[in-house]
């Protein structure tokens, strides 16, 4: 299997621990916004990342894949087969692409792939906007929901730890840390979800490069 995005991107990181976390093993080809990589562009119909290719069945969009490899491959289960629960991972899923996403990415793209990737300046009072209006709502919201079991759902890992926990990156790309003093309960989650074997080798591939990026 073929996956098609930047390690950067809180979709392909959230794909990239899923297939950790199932064991599946693929080849992770790096491309950028716009990339005109044919076989992205053939899999990703709306030029957007990740795609794959699995044996040459094409898929974009991270939940679209997710799902599709959840039904091909149903061990370990990452969405439950509790009706509750899997309703409350879609949940999480969905607050983690939509809200939580597009907060991350107001800043990401303003403060770092703007400038450095496309070579434009940013809105950067888009991204001050975000971080000063949006972000510590978002936040006090998931601080109040996590729960003792460690776990966003029941008391394993699922879709919803992995979803929420990467955009968390793209903040901390940005310099926005997690206050412990302000949010311990995202502070220890996030950590123990962030370096995990399934999530902890990619996040340093990227640390390094947004090392060398912001260098530049
Ligand atoms: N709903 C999609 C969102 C994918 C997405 O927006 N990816 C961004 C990168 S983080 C992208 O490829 N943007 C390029 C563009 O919009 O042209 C998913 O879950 O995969």
């Amino acid at each position: 299997m073929i996956v098609y995005g930047s390690v950067v991107s809180p979709f392909v990181r959230k794909l990239l621990g899923y297939l950790g976390e199932k064991g599946l093993s693929f080849e992770l080809k790096g491309v950028g916004i716009g990339d005109p990589d044919p076989g992205f562009r053939a899999a990703s119909p709306l030029g957007k990342m990740p795609a794959m290719d699995d044996g040459g069945f094409l898929l974009a969009d991270s939940s679209a894949i997710i799902q599709y490899l959840e039904a091909k491959h149903p061990e370990p289960p990452l969405i439950p087969a509790d009706p509750q629960q899997r309703g409350q991972v879609i949940w999480w899923e969905e607050f983690a692409d939509t809200v939580f996403a597009l907060c991350s990415g107001k800043m990401f793209f303003n403060r770092i792939v703007a400038p450095k990737f496309l070579g434009r300046e940013g809105d950067l009072a888009a991204a001050a906007l975000a971080e000063s209006e949006e972000l510590p709502k978002l936040l006090d919201y998931l601080e109040g929901a996590i729960p003792a079991s460690g776990f966003l759902v029941g008391d394993r890992l699922t879709l919803a730890d992995l979803a929420v926990a990467s955009p968390l990156m793209n903040f901390r790309h940005c310099g926005t840390v997690v206050d412990p003093a302000v949010h311990p309960k995202i502070a220890a989650w996030s950590e123990a979800i962030l370096s995990r074997p399934s999530m902890a080798p990619w996040i340093e591939k990227e640390e390094r490069m947004m090392a060398k990026v912001l260098a530049a």
